[in-house]
């Protein structure tokens, strides 16, 4: 996969399958983005705040000639579109799009909105770790590992296929989910 622009999606609330149909749909239609691949989607136990529902996350990855940053604030606004709003840290949420890298970029902004690349606790999550893997195994966090070696740190992480499938917005060239 030649992208390394790689995206977690996640969502707890009002039908978390349709949200994320509905995320990449509004990604797809922005001018500046192509989607490239989306993940399988992962039904995860909450870390966290654990008193909520189960989490529908997975990963897509894309190509655009914008800079990370305003990626991130592309994302940003899918989010508020979507109708989605911050109570507290980790709260239940109808969609989170987090940019997870950026090519081989290492970089924090603290200028809002703030960035992090790569997101600064990709490593310790099953739900984001796993999916990766499934687009290609041999991604590398920049300057280190291939992140699927971090995958055995997660073992005790509850995170199990779903088997529903979801309207992907692709062209017919592009890798479809499994
Ligand atoms: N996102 C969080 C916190 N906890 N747990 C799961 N399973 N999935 C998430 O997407 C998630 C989470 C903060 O963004
Ligand atoms: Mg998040
Ligand atoms: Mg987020």
């Amino acid at each position: 996969m030649k992208s390394q622009i790689l995206i977690g999606c996640g969502s707890n609330l009002k039908n978390p399958l349709f949200q994320l149909s509905k995320a990449m749909h509004l990604l797809s239609a922005k001018h500046h983005i192509t989607l490239y691949a989306a993940s399988p989607i992962y039904i995860t136990a909450p870390l966290g705040f654990k008193k909520q529902a189960d989490f529908f996350n997975c990963v897509i990855s894309i190509k655009t000639r914008v800079n990370a940053h305003s990626l991130l604030k592309t994302l940003l606004n899918i989010e508020t579109k979507m109708g989605r709003t911050r109570l507290f840290k980790n709260a239940p949420r109808i969609i989170d799009l987090d940019l997870l890298l950026f090519r081989n970029e290492k970089k924090t902004i603290s200028r809002l909105p703030y960035l992090s690349i790569p997101h600064p606790e990709m490593l310790h999550r099953k739900f984001v770790l796993r999916p990766i893997s499934d687009l290609d195994s041999q991604i590398k966090m920049p300057g280190k590992r291939a992140l699927y070696c971090y995958l055995k740190n997660t073992d005790n992480q509850e995170i199990k296929k779903s088997h529903k499938k979801i309207r992907l917005p692709f062209k017919s060239s592009c890798r479809i989910s499994r």
